[in-house]
């Protein structure tokens, strides 16, 4: 296995996060405007394969269509130039001043109107350069006050906006999906929709549920105290892994947008191995984009963009390369059998049995020992978790 990464891995990367500049709440940019052509190109040169951004990374809020095309066409040469590639597109209703109550959502029709109409543009901009996948991030919608937003009438403009965009995406013919990215806060006080499991919900409500899935964020899970890699399984359980938003971040606290790995690096292992060998054959569970939304750390100048870039995709290998040599060792395989692991995939009732039948096995109750059963006897979880440890530092294989 290679730790030297190619297009093969599908490694991308957001505009916006190789173009941070460092401004803060607190403080302005460390770091100067980063041109597309040339993040596309140190991307290629690292052995990335794609480039995402919303509209406003590429061409600023209130340009003029000239200006907006020749950007567009900017972009368009470096991708042929590098064959870096566009998978995913989405649309920036967070920045500018008239989105502070939100797009889809904003207590004010004619901002919502607004939003719609900027999305819709952006779909076909996305269509264009080839994405399939579209997403939706909330960061405004939402509130600080109770008092001031209807969330079940929010929810209905949200439910409005979904639909609506995905009939554009079905009568124009793209090929393309939606995926809704969870936050629970910042920067709102509260947003809607904010875990896997909420949007999950949501999701069903809508009048083409197939098109729309999930876009979960490693941070924005862990910002609110969930377990990332157990929200991604059910994500996968429910068929709504559509992308991934890979970073690192340290407890629940402001959205940190850490190197992948950086923050919890023993869910990040977990992770890697749920995408790469959970899948029902012991294979990969998800074949889209490694998607890195991570921001390079103010502290840092150009030289610690591309080192973090770099990052972000050896730890991803690295993890990879960890999860094959736990799964491949013997050890592990035994002490795996012993917690019964793979038992769990048994189902719990024989082919064609239903209640009446385990209401007749007296083995299931009447003369099952209960007490006795697992008197003493463990599942011996420790010590699988601490192989894991020692594969994840380099001790074992
Ligand atoms: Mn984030």
């Amino acid at each position: 296995m290679t730790l030297t990464p190619t297009p093969a891995d599908k490694f991308s990367f957001g505009l916006w996060t190789i173009g941070y500049t460092g401004a803060d709440p607190f403080g302005g940019p460390t770091r100067k405007d980063l041109d597309v052509v040339r993040g596309v190109e140190k991307l290629a040169e690292a052995g990335a394969w794609g480039l995402t951004f919303h509209d406003d990374d590429l061409f600023a809020f209130g340009s003029t269509d000239a200006e907006r095309q020749h950007q567009i066409d900017r972009l368009k040469q470096a991708m042929a130039d590098t064959g870096i590639v566009v998978p995913m597109v989405t649309t920036n209703l967070f920045s500018a001043p008239v989105f502070k109550d939100g797009g889809f959502t904003s207590n004010d029709r004619a901002v919502r109107r607004f939003a719609l109409r900027k999305v819709l543009r952006n779909i076909d901009l996305a269509a264009e350069l080839g994405a399939t996948t579209f997403v939706m991030w909330g960061g405004r919608e939402g509130a600080e006050y109770d008092t001031a937003k209807d969330v079940q009438a929010a929810l209905q403009r949200y439910r409005e906006a979904v639909n609506l965009l995905s009939e554009y995406v079905v009568d124009r013919g793209y090929d393309m999906r939606f995926a809704i990215e969870p936050k629970p806060n910042e920067p709102r006080g509260d947003i809607l929709l904010p875990t896997l499991g909420h949007a999950l919900a949501f999701i069903e409500t809508l009048e083409r549920p197939e098109l729309v899935g999930l876009n979960p964020e490693v941070g924005h899970e862990q910002m609110a105290g969930l377990n990332f890699t157990a929200g991604v399984a059910q994500a996968l359980d429910a068929g709504k892994l559509f992308h991934i938003d890979l970073n690192g971040q340290r407890s629940i606290k402001y959205d940190q947008d850490l190197v992948f790995g950086h923050g919890d690096v023993q869910n990040a292992f977990s992770l890697v191995d749920l995408l790469e060998n959970g899948g029902p054959g012991g294979g990969p569970s998800y074949e889209g984009p490694r998607h890195f939304d991570y921001k390079p750390s103010r502290t840092e100048d150009d030289q610690g963009i591309w080192d973090s870039v770099a990052a972000n995709m050896r730890t991803y290998l690295l993890l990879k390369e960890r999860a094959a040599a736990f799964r491949a060792d013997p050890e592990v395989q035994e002490a795996l059998a012993t917690a019964k692991v793979a038992e769990l995939r048994e189902p719990t009732l024989d082919a064609g049995e239903g209640y009446e039948q385990l209401l007749a096995d007296r083995s299931a109750y009447e003369d099952f020992d209960a007490e006795a059963y697992f008197h003493g006897h463990g599942f011996g979880f420790v010590r699988l978790q601490q192989l894991m440890i020692e594969h994840l530092m380099g001790a074992r294989g």
